[in-house]
């Protein structure tokens, strides 16, 4: 009899708390919360706890402020760090995050040498490169969570366009976690219909610009802060994928070494996602325009690793 899953989620902050509220509701595993703040995780944990009677999920939930709980997790999911506040950008973020990603994904990554780890925390490729090197785990067991959020923004602008389910509309974001992403218009259908025959080109353009400063919309209405419920809703939807052995096929940041001809960046690509993380990046042809704009994506990854 298998045992059940165990998620750790670093940082309990609106991104930790929320992802934990989403794999608690699809009954995932037991989780435990990590924060540095004294009591907050332990407070939102069992509050999250006492959901389980009413929302009828069953699973151990704790919270911490170390590292002793989380032993031997399937999945950690990295949320710890700064986020944005308007006239911020995402690489205005790098240094203080780069340290806190550094600590909390060696600490956890040493009482759970065989997890999986899905990092959320911002600059998102440049701190994918920094759980790597902490961790010291294999390529394919860290991934960054950030194309799943920029297809989920995509698709919803579709969807709100078309006025159709979101269900049955399928795309594909490629690149850095970063204006400069890349929406691939001649991978986007519904239910198989290429998007081009339903909506015309300058309101497609308009929706691939709205999805490319898809984060800054939200950070300048909240103002005090960044998206978070479809952020966690994305890292959850990884974890599932790997906990259930779903073999998803998702965009997510993974360590390329000469796919899409980038070397040594995690860049935000199609990934077959299952038990062991990543099983296969898919290389998927591109248009000279396309090839040209991931490229222009990963040379601003580029910028960002090269000053940690
Ligand atoms: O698509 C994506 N990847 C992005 C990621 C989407 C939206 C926002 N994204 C980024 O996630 C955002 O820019 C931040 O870098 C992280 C977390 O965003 P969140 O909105 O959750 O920030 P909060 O609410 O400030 O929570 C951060 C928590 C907070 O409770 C801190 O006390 C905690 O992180 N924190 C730590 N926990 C553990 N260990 C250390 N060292 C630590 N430092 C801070």
């Amino acid at each position: 009899m298998g045992k059940r899953a165990k998620i750790t989620i670093v940082g309990a902050g609106n991104i930790g708390a929320t992802a934990a509220h989403w794999a608690a509701s699809k009954e995932l595993g037991d989780i435990v919360l990590v924060d540095v703040v004294e009591g907050v995780p332990q407070g939102k944990g069992l509050d999250l706890a006492q959901a389980g009677p009413v929302e009828g999920f069953d699973a151990r939930i704790v919270g911490t402020n170390g590292y002793d709980e989380t032993a031997d997790s399937d999945v950690i999911i990295i949320t710890a760090g700064l986020a944005r506040k308007p006239g911020m950008s995402r690489d205005d973020l790098l240094k203080t995050n780069a340290k806190i990603v550094h600590e909390c994904a060696s600490k956890a990554a040493a009482k759970s040498p065989n997890a999986v780890i899905i990092v959320i925390s911002n600059p998102l490729d440049a701190m994918c490169t920094v759980a790597h090197r902490a961790s010291g785990f294999p390529k394919h067991r860290v991934i960054g969570m950030a194309g799943i959020l920029d297809t989920a923004r995509y698709r919803a602008f579709l969807g709100m366009e078309l006025n159709v389910s979101v269900e049955d509309i399928q795309a594909l974001v490629l690149g850095g976690h970063g204006d400069a992403m890349v929406p691939l218009v001649s991978y986007t259908s519904v239910s198989g219909i290429p998007i081009t025959q339903l909506i015309p080109k300058d309101k497609l353009d308009a929706i691939v610009k709205r999805t490319r400063t898809g984060g800054g919309e939200i950070v300048g209405l909240l103002k005090t802060g960044s998206a978070y419920y479809a952020p966690s809703a994305a890292g959850v939807q990884m974890a599932e994928a790997i906990i259930k052995d779903k073999k998803r096929i998702l965009p997510c940041a993974a360590l390329l070494e000469g796919e899409y001809g980038i070397n040594g960046l995690f860049i935000g690509v199609p990934v077959l996602l299952g038990k062991n993380g990543i099983e296969k990046v898919l290389e998927v042809t591109l248009t000279n325009d396309e090839r040209a704009d991931l490229h222009k994506s990963a040379a601003g990854v580029q910028e960002l690793v090269d000053l940690l």
